[in-house]
């Protein structure tokens, strides 16, 4: 296809809309995948090194500009990288390498990595920290599948915080930032950067804390559902006689003695159970 061909392409918003079909899939896959490995780490009581994930699509505008600033033709625009975007935001730095582990794991399965761009260990000029991931992700459209390029920039809460207020002000400087509040910025990331550093630090005492309250709340709804399943089968003297033990316990606030009663309601449904 020519170039002059491919811009054509472009002139309205509906083949614009064609166009991002596949990149907005990808997000919304993407999001869930990366989603659902905090939820399943979660549910097994284990540490998630991944705190949240978000997604987006490259405005149109920003593809324009981005096309324009690295001579990419319109017919050519699929080389663009960062259409589709996933951003996986981690508590700790150790964190970060976990996650690039992750992907590295599925990398040949249902992704595949392209390069890797560490500007953790390169921070960038501007203060900019972050581990950046290319990916090959392939799409199933109506109209058969389609591979596609992704960007996964994975960072700290820090980082993000500070990447999110640099972002807004380069979008409001247009891409000028005043040289003194440039170096206000790389003060800021001089600042974040120790935070991640005091925050590995205590890391471990954090997600202990973490680890327990997580251990603690799972033990919780296990055994509210144990005392309903009783009064459901009818054994309200043994759901009530239980209830008053969790109260009392829930009280003392001790997770070996409801980890304890938990698994007595267990024994107790499976006798009721035979
Ligand atoms: P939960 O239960 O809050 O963990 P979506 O509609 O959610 O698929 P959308 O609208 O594009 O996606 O939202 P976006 O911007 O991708 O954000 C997705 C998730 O990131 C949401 O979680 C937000 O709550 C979470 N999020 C955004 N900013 C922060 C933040 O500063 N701290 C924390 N901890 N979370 C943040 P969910 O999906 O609602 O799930
Ligand atoms: P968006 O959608 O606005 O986030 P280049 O223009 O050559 O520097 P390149 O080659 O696309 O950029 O890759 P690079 O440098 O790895 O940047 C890719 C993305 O990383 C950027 O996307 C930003 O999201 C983020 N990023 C890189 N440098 C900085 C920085 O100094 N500050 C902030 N806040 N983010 C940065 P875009 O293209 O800006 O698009």
């Amino acid at each position: 296809m020519s170039s002059k061909k491919g811009a054509q392409c472009f002139v309205d918003d509906r083949s614009w809309e064609q166009f991002l079909i596949p990149y907005e899939q990808a997000v919304e896959e993407l999001k869930v995948k990366f989603r659902s490995i905090r939820k399943e780490l979660k549910k097994r009581n284990e540490y998630s090194p991944i705190e949240f994930v978000t997604g987006r699509i490259k405005k149109i505008s920003s593809i324009l500009e981005k096309a324009n600033k690295l001579q990419i033709p319109m017919d050519r625009l699929e080389e663009m990288e960062d259409i589709t975007g996933i951003r996986i935001m981690c508590q700790f730095s150790e964190d970060i390498r976990r996650v690039v582990e992750l992907i590295h794991q599925r990398n040949g399965n249902d992704m595949t990595i392209l390069y890797e761009k560490d500007y953790i260990n390169n921070q960038k000029p501007s203060g900019y920290r972050s581990y950046h991931v290319i990916i090959r992700y392939p799409v199933q459209t109506s109209i058969g599948e389609k591979e596609i390029l992704a960007e996964i920039q994975i960072r700290t809460l820090a980082m993000n915080f500070w990447a999110t207020i640099e972002h807004s002000l380069s979008y409001k400087y247009e891409k000028n930032i005043p040289e003194d509040i440039k170096e206000r910025l790389r003060k800021a990331a001089e600042a974040a950067y120790l935070l991640d550093t005091e925050m590995s630090e205590i890391r471990d005492e954090i997600r202990d804390a973490q680890q327990l309250f997580e251990f603690k709340s799972n033990t919780v709804s296990r055994i509210l559902q144990g005392i309903q399943n009783l009064y459901q089968r009818g054994y309200v003297v043994e759901a009530t006689g239980f209830q008053d033990k969790f109260r009392a316990l829930r009280a003392q606030g001790d997770v070996m003695d409801l980890r304890q009663l938990y698994r007595t309601i267990q024994a107790k449904i499976q006798e009721v159970k035979e």
